[in-house]
C-alpha cells in the first residue's frame, strides 16, 4: 500500500471536526483529566452520559504520573478499593487498608476505561472563562488552545455548551475561581496544610454542585471548601470522582 501524506492530513482533520462538532455541546464538561475527572467521566460515560474532558496539558493523568516524589506508586485505602478492582488496576497490599499501584498503570487503565465508554478527549486544551447568563447557571465553557495561552497571543476563544460543568482542575480549583471572579456566589477558600486522614474523610462531603451547573471534585472540592491536602493517597480522589458521576447523573436523569 502506497502512503500518501495528504490522505493521512484529511483523515485526521476530517474525524476531529465531525467530534469538536458534535462535542459543542454535550452533557458533561469535565475539566481537568486528573484521577477525580478521569474517574468522573469514565463512571458518566459508562451510564450513557455524554461527556467530553478538557485538559490544558499534552498528558492526560494530572498529579498521578509521579506518585509519591517521583517514585510511581500511589497508594489507595480500603474504601477506595472496589474503584481499583472496577478498572482493573492491579494492587498489592501493604499493611491492612492500605493498597499500593502502579501511578502509570492506574492513568492507563483509568484513560482505557473512559475511552471505551466513549467519554471523549480534548487535550491540549484550556478553559479560560464560563458561560453565565440570566438563569444564573454555568451553562457553557469558553475554551481556547494551551499554546495560545502558553505564547500569549491575542486569539479569541471558542465556546461549548453544557448542562454541567464539573472543576476537577486540582489544587488552583480553576474553574470555581473563574466563576468566584466573575461575580458568582462561590467563594474559594484554598486549601489547608498536609492531613491525610481528615482530608480523605471530609473530600466526598465537599464534593458537590457549589454554584448550578458546576459540581467541583478532587482536590479542587477539598480547595473550595479550605480543606487540607492529602498528598500521594488517591482513594479519595477516585471515591470524589464517583460522587461527582452519581451527583450528575442523577441530576440529568
Ligand atoms: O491535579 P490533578 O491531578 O487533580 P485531581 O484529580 O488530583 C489531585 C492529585 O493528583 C494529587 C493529590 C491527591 O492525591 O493531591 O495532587 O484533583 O489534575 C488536574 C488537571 O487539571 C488540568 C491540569 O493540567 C491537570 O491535568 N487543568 C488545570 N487547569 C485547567 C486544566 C484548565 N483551566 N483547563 C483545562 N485543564
Amino acid at each position: 500500500m502506497k502512503l500518501d501524506e495528504v490522505t493521512i492530513t484529511r483523515a485526521i482533520l476530517s474525524e476531529q471536526s465531525k467530534v469538536m462538532l458534535d462535542y459543542v455541546d454535550i452533557d458533561a464538561a469535565v475539566v481537568g483529566a486528573g484521577p477525580s475527572g478521569l474517574v468522573c467521566a469514565a463512571l458518566l460515560a459508562e451510564n450513557g452520559v455524554k461527556v467530553g474532558v478538557i485538559e490544558k496539558k499534552l498528558s492526560i493523568g494530572g498529579g498521578m504520573w509521579g506518585g509519591g516524589m517521583m517514585f510511581p506508586r500511589i497508594v489507595v485505602q480500603e474504601e477506595a478499593r472496589r474503584l481499583l478492582d472496577h478498572f482493573s488496576i492491579a494492587y498489592t497490599a501493604f499493611e491492612e487498608g492500605y493498597y499500593v499501584a502502579k501511578s502509570v498503570e492506574a492513568v492507563a487503565k483509568l484513560s482505557a476505561a473512559a475511552c471505551d465508554a466513549g467519554a471523549e478527549f480534548f487535550n491540549l486544551t484550556t478553559v479560560e472563562d464560563v458561560v453565565i447568563k440570566d438563569d444564573r447557571r454555568v451553562s457553557g465553557l469558553v475554551i481556547n488552545w494551551t499554546p495560545v495561552e502558553m505564547a500569549g497571543l491575542h486569539v479569541d476563544p471558542l465556546t461549548i455548551a453544557c448542562r454541567y460543568a464539573v472543576d476537577a482542575t486540582g489544587h488552583d480549583a480553576m474553574v470555581a475561581r473563574m466563576v468566584a471572579c466573575k461575580g458568582g456566589e462561590v467563594a474559594v477558600s484554598g486549601e489547608g496544610p498536609m492531613w491525610a486522614d481528615r482530608a480523605e474523610a471530609m473530600i466526598i462531603g465537599h464534593t458537590r454542585e457549589i454554584f448550578p451547573g458546576l459540581v467541583v471534585t478532587g482536590m479542587a472540592a477539598n480547595a473550595v471548601a479550605g480543606e487540607h491536602r492529602m498528598g500521594p493517597i488517591f482513594g479519595g480522589m477516585f471515591l470524589s470522582g464517583e460522587r461527582a458521576a452519581e451527583l450528575i447523573r442523577k441530576s440529568l436523569r
